[in-house]
């Protein structure tokens, strides 16, 4: 029998930081109900999609920064998202800067949600870029003055039928990513992303910053034969501008479906599941072609 999954991606334009929690999920809610309108099973949102991208400052008062953190999910303000999924039996993967309950921890996550609005899985931020401090001649990216790296390894949910992994924004400029993915069995990846169109340490990459974001996720499909959905926080957001591009790739490594936005918009595309397995047969075969004993570098040497 054949089996697929209708993937909707739900790119946001930007989420200001004067904008109110609820007027955010406000802007979701009606992005998961464009989304099931259409057909699809899941979607997609992106990465830190309920606040402006706020690694962007250097913040050191604290009542500030856990504004930006949930410390449970769903919350009061997140609910309704959840009862939408539910009422309208859509699961979605959701970004999100985490604040755990028992010992404080804080982690750039991602959590899959299920038609029933129930958690799935979750999935921390493995790749955690920039600094902790500005540096000079540095775009500030002050990720790792905010997060922890992620502890939870590349899971792989079950989510009808169907096996999921998730990965968010740097974490998808990685081989290791798609290939720790596939290797649990991922079908889909799902991510979320937020990437400033300029970096002030390399100018001269500017024009590539597009190609720089489609690339790896086209390799990633193509080399580990999966189906990836990746959701983008795009348009000017507190002055600095992000990228779009959201998009929905095949394991061929096509691009089945993009955004022309810089706004809230969702595209959507049936996964066709039984193309891993055709793409995989022809140059892919893990189990009959893979030589592990020969890559003991890759997990030995940073
Ligand atoms: N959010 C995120 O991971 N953004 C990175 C840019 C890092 S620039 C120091 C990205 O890879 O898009």
């Amino acid at each position: 029998m054949a089996r697929d999954l209708t993937i909707a991606v739900c790119q946001t334009g930007p989420i200001q930081k004067s904008a109110q929690r609820s007027e955010t999920v406000d802007r979701l809610v009606a992005l998961l109900e464009r989304a099931a309108a259409a057909g699809a099973e899941i979607a997609v949102f992106p990465e830190l999609a309920l606040t402006t991208f706020f690694p962007r400052w250097r913040i050191d008062d604290q009542a500030e920064i856990e504004a930006f953190f949930e410390p449970a999910m769903p919350g009061p303000q997140t609910q309704r998202l959840y009862d939408t999924a539910a009422r309208l039996k859509i699961g979605f993967a959701l970004g999100y800067a985490e604040l755990t309950r028992v010992d404080g921890g804080r982690f750039n996550t991602m959590d899959l949600v299920g038609q029933d609005g129930k958690l799935v899985g979750r999935y921390r931020k493995i790749h955690v870029p920039g600094s902790s401090e500005p540096e000079p001649g540095t775009t500030v990216h002050l990720e790792r003055r905010y997060f922890e790296p992620g502890n939870l390894g590349f899971p792989v949910f079950v989510y009808r039928g169907v096996r999921v992994g998730m990965a968010i924004c740097n974490d998808r400029r990685w081989p290791e990513t798609y290939r720790m993915l596939c290797l649990n069995g991922a079908e889909i990846v799902l991510i979320g992303y937020n990437t400033p169109l300029l970096l002030d340490e390399a100018p001269a990459l500017a024009h590539l910053r597009m190609f720089h974001n489609h690339l790896p996720m086209q390799a990633g499909a193509y080399q580990n034969t999966v189906w990836v959905a990746a959701a983008a926080k795009a348009g000017v957001e507190d002055g600095q501008a992000l990228i779009g591009g959201s998009c929905i790739i095949a394991p061929t490594g096509e691009i089945a479906a993009q955004a022309i936005s810089l706004d809230d918009e969702v595209i959507v595309h049936r996964a066709d599941l039984d193309l891993i397995a055709v793409c995989r047969k022809v140059n892919f075969d893990f189990a009959r072609y893979r030589r592990p004993d020969q890559y003991r570098l890759i997990a030995d040497q940073v």
